[in-house]
Order: C-alpha cells, then structure tokens, then sequence
C-alpha cells in the first residue's frame, strides 16, 4: 500500500534512488517458461538511457540488469523475478547547493512536506532514473505478450514545445535521437533545442503510444477499465501532467455523428475511440498520447524558499534533460506494455472459458 507497487496479477515494485548504490524491480506474476536473457533488455534500455545525444541528460549509465531471481538456465519459472541495476555515474556534488532548497515545479518540495524528510541527490526517489526500471520490466511484458498475442506496442515524439511533425513514417521514428516520426524536420529539432540548452531553460512534450492487435475483451468495467489503468501508468510517468485516449480532449468539439466509430464486415470506419469502449478493448489500436510538462532543475534563477522558509534564490547545477519527453516514449511504451500484460492475464483468469464471440470485426486501422 506504499505506492511503490503497480498491476495486480502481472505485479511490479520498484526500488532505488538515483544516487543509491542500485534501482531495481520485483516483477510477481509473470508465466513460467518465457525465454528471457539479460541482453534481452539491452535495446530499450538504451533508448531511454541519458547521455546518447546532446539533448539530453549527460550521465552515462551502464544499466546492465543483474538478474537476480525467477529465471533458471534462460527461462522464467513463475517464481519472483528480480531485476538490480547499479547506479554508476552519480554524481551527487551537483546536489550540495540545493540539498536544502527546493526548486519551484520540482517533487523535491512535495516529497518533504509528505515525508520531512528527502534525499536531495539526483532527484532521490522523483528522479526519471526510476523509470529505467519500468522498462526493463517491461521488456517481459512486451515479449510475452508478442508471443502469445502477437501485440506490438510503439510510440514517437508527436510534439516538443511549439514543433509539430510535418509527416509521419514509422521507420523514421527510431532513426533520431528524438524518436521524432518525419526525418526531414530533425535538423530543426537539433537547432531549437542547441537554443534551449544555451538559454537554459527546459520545454514540454507530447509523445504517442499504440498498441497493436489487443485482443477484445481486456480491461473490468468499471473500476479496472483499460483506459482507467492506462490513465493511471502513464500519468505515473516522471513529468506527465496529461493522458488522453484516442481522441482524448478533441471530443470536446466533436459531434456523436463524428466521434463514433462505424463498423462494417470490413472492419471499424475510423478509431476515435482509441481501442477502448467501456473501458474494454475493441480489438482496435490502443492509442493513448501524454504531456509532459517542461523540467524544473535549471539554471536560471528561480525565486524560492529553503527548508527554514528562507526567500533565496535557487540555481540548479549538474547535468539534466532540457526536455525530459525526448526520452520518453520507451517509458510509455513500458507503461502500456504493464498494463497490457496485467488485464491480459485477469482477462484469462476470468473469461478463459467466453468465445469466440461473433460478430468479431477487425481493426480496420489504417482506415481513419
Ligand atoms: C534526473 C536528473 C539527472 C538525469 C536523471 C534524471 O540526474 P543526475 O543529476 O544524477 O544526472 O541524469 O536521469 C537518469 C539518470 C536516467 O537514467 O534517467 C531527474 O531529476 O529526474
């Protein structure tokens, strides 16, 4: 009940600071008989890993995962798998001017007047480090369900501050550093974000995640809805201040006659939906988008108190993330990937015995 747990069968507790001796997870719930090896997690975790471009964080991490638990000779048993990640390139000096201040828009002032008491190094336990851990978990989630279901979850940069793509091309997506979906416009993501970091201060984003051939039938009305538990992982994310689920706040305007989603022999019309109706999967693309909102850790002074109510002005030092959603959208494919994997198996667990129910209609994405 301390928060540090997520899902319910497929169940994931995380641990660690960033500047602790290590981070890692406890992953309770998963199948026996998965083929997992420690390389195995190498490649997302590269993709969400500081210090790979200049537009993001210059800590360099190894993030090699020790695993210490739950797999015998390559497989997992069922039992508790435990994931340990050493923290290699703290570097906790940059933290001794704000070790008792605390910066405006950061966790730091929350996470004292909850507990009155923080680990000011690296962000301690608020640190986006954590996330690294989410997504070695993940990698598990990912590829069981890509086994047994053939799901593939993805995601891209589909904003950063005021710059839209201007094209879209998955295969473009993993080719920046920026996971950004149209190649043409990197040159001007490179330019606006060498002003930024000169000017020292830090902007928002938006990243997208889909998730493709989700069964129908996932996610328990009414208090497990897909979208209730999506909502909830993503915006559990470092900086998220925003979750929308298809369509998400451009209903507002929408008319009924628009925003549903027809459906034919040949499959769905459109998917405004986003995969979900009911807080059930319809067998469409999950499509979930989140904001995250512009780092606190800058170099600019900012007006603020110290932990004695002092007025001082606060400058933070060291190495941070001008926009902490470049590196994003491994994380939030993580994120849909546990929450996947969790209904997956409560969807089994109650309804193994239900269908195959007709009519079933295909997902028709692609066609909207
Ligand atoms: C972070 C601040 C920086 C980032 C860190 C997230 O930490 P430090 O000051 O120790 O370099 O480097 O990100 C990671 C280390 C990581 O692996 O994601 C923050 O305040 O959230």
């Amino acid at each position: 009940m301390s928060s540090n747990t997520f899902g319910k069968l497929f169940s994931v507790t995380t641990f660690g600071e960033s500047h602790g001796p290590a981070i890692g997870c406890v992953i309770d719930g998963c199948p026996p008989g998965l083929e997992i090896a420690p390389e195995a997690f190498r490649h997302d975790l590269e993709r969400r890993a500081t210090g790979k471009s200049r537009h993001t964080s210059a800590r360099r991490e190894k993030d090699e995962v020790e695993i210490l638990s739950g797999v015998f000779e390559g497989q997992t048993t069922g039992t508790p798998i435990a994931l340990l990640i050493r923290n290699t390139d703290a570097r906790s000096k940059d933290y001794a001017d704000i070790a008792r201040q605390f910066r405006p828009g950061h966790a730091d002032y929350a996470y004292w007047q909850k507990y009155g008491i923080r680990d000011p190094r690296g962000g301690g336990r608020s640190s986006a480090r954590e996330t690294t851990v989410r997504v070695a978990a993940a990698v598990i989630a990912k590829k069981w369900l890509a086994q047994r279901y053939g799901i593939g979850i993805r995601g891209f940069l589909a904003q950063l501050g005021p710059i839209v793509p201007q094209g879209f091309d998955w295969n473009a997506v993993e080719g920046n550093a920026f996971f950004w979906p149209c190649a043409e416009q990197v040159p001007e993501l490179e330019e606006y974000m060498d002003a930024l970091r000169k000017s020292g201060d830090s902007v928002g984003a938006r990243v997208n995640v889909v998730a493709d051939n989700v069964p129908p039938g996932w996610g328990g009305p009414v208090y497990g809805k897909l979208d209730g538990e999506l909502a909830a992982a993503l915006m559990s994310i470092n900086a998220v201040k925003g979750v929308e689920i298809g369509d998400g706040f451009a209903s507002v305007v929408q008319l009924g006659s628009e925003h549903r989603d027809g459906m034919t022999r040949d499959g769905f019309l459109s998917n405004h939906a986003g995969g979900v109706l009911g807080g059930i999967s319809t067998g469409q693309q999950v499509r979930a988008s989140i904001a995250l909102k512009p780092t606190s850790s800058l170099r600019l002074p900012a007006r603020s108190l110290d932990v004695d109510g002092n007025e001082i002005e606060v400058v933070t030092k060291g190495r941070h993330d001008p926009c902490v959603g470049i590196r994003a959208t491994p994380i939030a494919e993580a994120m849909m990937a546990l929450v996947l994997m969790d209904l997956a198996l409560l969807h089994r667990a109650q309804c193994a015995d239900v269908g195959p129910v007709r009519p079933r209609i295909s997902s028709g994405d692609g066609l909207d």
